[in-house]
């Protein structure tokens, strides 16, 4: 029989466990119900996309009551609190953008930036969840790839006069999310999720959005490399 790697068994009810889940359960939590108040937002932008942002609005709500179950189910209580400052600034910077009527900065928060991290971060998540968080997971992440081909096909039909507003909103965000990959390390560790996988998957998705778009390679690296350093 070929020798396989074996994971070591995760405690799920270990205190350690549900601690660093109330963490990143809240997160996603509060990410899914901003995700849902942000595609709302943005169908107020674009009238003529509304009835299909606010499809991919309900989605992001089945989502959040998806992971508010899987929460329970551990017996786990989410730090909203925690979890509301932790996504403040990106949230800041999507109001901002919405008050302007700046719609190309808006998809590339929450369309490329935010559902490309919930992509890593569904992906990563999946092979060490517990069952039931397994089964939840399975299911959303295929929306998000749904929501992320949503502002590509956007963006891509608006691609030249976007360019400018894309690579300046770029630059002022992807900083926030190393950030924020940083400030979750060590939670994400206790669950069994990597940094380093967490940024590979991130930058796969991100970049080939970027070259879905219509950036070259040489944009995507310099955009790419904005916030390395966070
Ligand atoms: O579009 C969406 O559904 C996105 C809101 C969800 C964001 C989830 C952010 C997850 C970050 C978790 C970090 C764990 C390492
Ligand atoms: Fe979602
Ligand atoms: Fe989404």
């Amino acid at each position: 029989m070929p020798e396989v790697a074996v994971r070591p068994e995760q405690d799920f009810s270990s205190e350690i466990y549900k601690d660093a889940y109330s963490r990143i359960n809240a997160i996603v939590i509060e990410g899914e119900q901003e995700a849902y108040s942000n595609y709302l937002s943005m169908g107020e932008m674009l009238p003529e996309h509304k009835d299909e942002l606010t499809t991919l609005a309900k989605m992001e709500n089945r989502h959040k009551k998806g992971f508010q179950a899987c929460g329970n189910n551990l017996n786990v209580t989410p730090d909203m609190a925690f979890a509301q400052e932790y996504f403040a600034q990106l949230h800041g910077n999507f109001k901002q953008a919405y008050e302007e009527g700046k719609i190309v900065t808006c998809f590339l928060i929450q369309s490329l930036i935010i559902e490309a991290f919930a992509i890593a971060a569904y992906n990563i998540y999946i092979p060490v969840a517990d069952p039931f968080a397994r089964k939840i997971t399975e299911g959303v992440v295929k929306d998000e790839y749904k929501h992320l081909n949503f502002g590509e096909e956007w963006l891509k039909a608006h691609f030249e006069e976007s360019k400018a507003e894309l690579e300046a909103a770029n630059r002022e965000n992807l900083p926030l999310v190393w950030k924020m990959l940083n400030q979750v390390e060590k939670d994400a560790k206790v669950l069994g999720m990597e940094k380093e996988a967490l940024v590979e998957d991130f930058m796969i998705s991100y970049g080939e959005a970027l070259a879905n778009i219509g950036f070259s390679t040489r944009e995507i690296m310099k955009m790419s490399a904005y916030g390395l350093t966070a």
